[in-house]
């Protein structure tokens, strides 16, 4: 295999909505570099990208995919990943492997809620950006309104570098705004007059982006009116690689218009891995900045490890530093172990190609390691690093997963690990409380996915539920109870008497004891025992089986007898004085309230509004941002576990929320009938 210096690297990953062209764009590049001979279509099941089976069958991208391709002796190594929101993990975990988010935009549609979430992933790992605006050959396309959409919202410089020449059916090819040229089916030709002002227009904001990054450039600039073509590549370049400007590429990925000429402006501006000086890091820790020119150990990120039926186990890595090859060991920061590395690939797509060495700046696979995961860092001995440091999202949907047999049930629990392993955003954990394993993720689409990866490849199969509800219980009144447990029948009998007073604790504060005991009218050596039987009653409930919190339990007299006293008999006694007080001191039920932070177009606000108040959610402020709106509300977690489905119709899929637990607060009483009658009947 052709062994390529960083300085002849480009990693770049197509990110944005789903349905703008990124998989379509991809195969287009490969088609355009000789790496396949037919161009493929995501519709026709046949793309480079888009291979797995679910992929093909849902005609959309599922998971990411690694490709590389050689243009004009530049390698570019391109991750296409999903668009949909449910699949979000891999976009994030590809941010983090490139130098480049090129975000995919279709003409038809503008700018959609995955390219806001791209944008500011982009900026959050410091990679540098570029635009394309795809699908030009399609009716109602638009060009000069998205980039002006794009301008306003971005406090970058928007630099329209390749611009159609005609839309829709008339959309024939593109002008490079910095030579003047323009280009159809990879001849140059003439630029229709009526298009001249517009590509003047463009060039000056390219020499002014290219300006941007440099004084002397500037100055020249303002001395001579112009600049040659190589100061403005040059300039361009740095001010993509500081993030101060944008450039925007038309195209049609369809009609394989635009796209050579995409590649060569990558060639050109797009930094490789020899321009990344320095990166984001989290050391021991703490963010720092990681300075990559002194760095010399090696240091790489794992894309993805993923294992796919019928073609093995396999780790995508990316190089920061160092080369890497067979045999040597790495640690893995995350989890404080260690793997050695075996074979190693070239991937593109479904194709693999053994290597001996993943050169810095390159991306390759590693033949799946015992302790690799997804996202997780490998360093050198010794070196506590993690790679461009960035959260996954919390879950937003749920669901109770229950195997159906109990073979499947022996299996679940490592099959499920693996998917884990694989993909972040997915998460699964046992509920002590309610005793049911939560699988949780992004969406019904990502959980509908895991549950057929189960029983496909792990061949386990299942159910899904509705998760219940982790109630609590608790009192809002005090009472003052005793109970004798006294039994008389043959042999041995049974003797302990408790008194005690139980009122409410502040929330969250648990259980208090209080033992209140004078003079040994229950000798010291029960009180524990009566303690006991106090704990365990409260963690079976008390009015509907859930936990019992936040009340305090004072015992403050009692009685036993010589013989008859044991540890036993205090314990049931205290039982029973608990329930007995517990349903006279005003009990009620608690339910877990989320704080949620939604996200949709102005235009969908009211409806949002409406739902949140049917789940009796609070709305705790809003906020504008450009053309959407920011919501901050409260909801019970009883109505957030159908809120993903519900926000997603309402607002045709383009809202979005996140969410994090906040509080337990008190069960509406109406509600809370209905809890306690499932579960008498449950009992029954
Ligand atoms: N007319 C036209 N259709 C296009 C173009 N690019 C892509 N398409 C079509 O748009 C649809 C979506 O394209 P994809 O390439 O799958 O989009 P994607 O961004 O990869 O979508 P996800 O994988 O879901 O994120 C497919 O039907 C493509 O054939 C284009 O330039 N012109
Ligand atoms: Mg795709």
């Amino acid at each position: 295999m052709k062994k390529y210096s960083m300085d002849s690297i480009r990693n770049y990953a197509l990110v944005g909505a789903s349905g703008s062209g990124k998989t379509s764009i991809a195969e287009a590049m490969f088609f355009n570099a000789g790496v396949i001979n037919r161009l493929g279509r995501v519709d026709d099941g046949n793309t480079l990208m888009d291979y797995d089976s679910e992929e093909i069958s849902k005609k959309m991208s599922i998971n990411l995919s690694l490709g590389n391709l050689e243009w004009n002796k530049i390698k570019h190594n391109i991750i296409d990943t999903p668009g949909y929101s449910d699949f979000k993990g891999d976009m994030i975990t590809a941010f983090r492997a490139v130098d480049t988010a090129l975000i995919t935009i279709s003409a038809v549609t503008g700018i959609e809620v995955m390219t806001d979430q791209a944008m500011k992933y982009a900026d959050e790992v410091s990679n540098s950006k570029a635009i394309i605006i795809n699908k030009l050959d399609r009716e109602h396309a638009k060009f000069a309104e998205i980039i002006d959409e794009l301008s306003n919202y971005s406090d970058q410089i928007v630099v329209p570098v390749l611009i159609p020449l005609g839309t829709a059916e008339h959309f024939k090819g593109v002008v490079n705004t910095i030579n003047k040229k323009a280009y159809s089916q990879g001849k140059e030709i003439e630029i229709p007059a009526d298009l001249a002002d517009e590509v003047e227009e463009c060039h000056e904001k390219v020499i002014e982006a290219a300006a941007e990054s440099d004084d002397k450039l500037m100055e020249k600039f303002f001395e001579e009116g112009s600049l040659s073509e190589e100061e403005i590549s040059n300039g361009l370049k740095n001010s993509i690689i500081q993030g101060t400007a944008i450039p925007v590429f038309a195209c049609s990925a369809s009609e394989n218009v635009g796209i050579q000429e995409i590649l060569n402006l990558i060639n050109m501006f797009f930094p490789s891995p020899k321009d990344i000086t320095e990166i984001p890091v989290q050391k021991n820790g703490e963010k720092e900045t990681l300075d990559l020119t002194k760095y010399n150990k090696k240091l790489g990120y794992v894309i993805k490890s993923v294992s796919e039926l019928n073609f093995g186990e396999i780790a995508l890595v990316r190089m920061y530093s160092g080369n890497l090859n067979t045999g040597v060991e790495v640690e893995l920061p995350e989890k404080v172990a260690k793997d050695k590395i075996g074979q190693m690939y070239s991937v593109c797509g479904k194709k693999r190609e053994e290597v001996d060495e993943i050169p810095a700046g390159d991306i390759g696979g590693l033949v799946k390691l015992k302790n690799t995961k997804t996202s997780f860092t490998i360093t050198e001995k010794g070196e506590n690093l993690l790679v461009k440091p960035l959260l996954y999202p919390q879950p937003v949907y749920w669901k109770a997963i229950h195997a159906l047999s109990q073979s499947d049930e022996d299996r679940i629990g490592p099959a499920l690990n693996k998917i884990t392993d694989e993909d972040p955003t997915i998460r699964t954990e046992m509920n002590i409380e309610t005793n049911q394993n939560i699988l949780s993720g992004q969406g019904e689409i990502q959980i509908g996915i895991v549950q057929k990866r189960l029983k496909d490849k792990f061949n386990v199969e299942t159910n899904l539920t509705d998760p219940k509800i982790p109630y609590k219980e608790t009192v809002t009144g005090k009472s003052d109870v005793k109970y004798k447990h006294k039994k008389q029948s043959g042999g041995h009998g049974q003797y302990g008497e408790v008194y005690v007073r139980i009122s409410p604790t502040e929330l969250g504060a648990g259980f208090e004891f209080v033992n209140s005991i004078v003079g040994g009218v229950i000798p010291s050596k029960y009180i524990p025992a009566v303690e006991k039987g106090l704990v365990e009653t409260m963690k079976d409930g008390i009015l509907a089986g859930y936990p019992v919190v936040d009340i305090q339990v004072e015992l403050y007299y009692g009685s036993y007898h010589d013989v008859d006293s044991s540890e036993m008999a205090f314990k049931i006694a205290a039982s029973h004085a608990l329930k007995d007080g517990f349903a006279q001191a005003n009990p009620i039920l608690l339910e877990p309230i989320h704080k949620v932070q939604i996200v949709v177009p102005t235009e969908y606000m009211g409806d949002v509004m409406g739902d949140i108040s049917s789940r009796r959610g609070k709305i705790l402020g809003m906020s504008q941002e450009d053309n959407k709106q920011i919501l901050n509300a409260e909801i019970p977690l009883s109505e957030l576990y159908s809120y993903y489905t519900s926000l997603k119709s309402i607002t045709q899929g383009r809202g979005y929320f996140t969410q994090q637990f906040a509080y337990y607060q008190k069960l509406p009483n109406d509600q809370a009938q209905k809890v306690i009658g499932a579960t008498k009947k449950e009992d029954e």
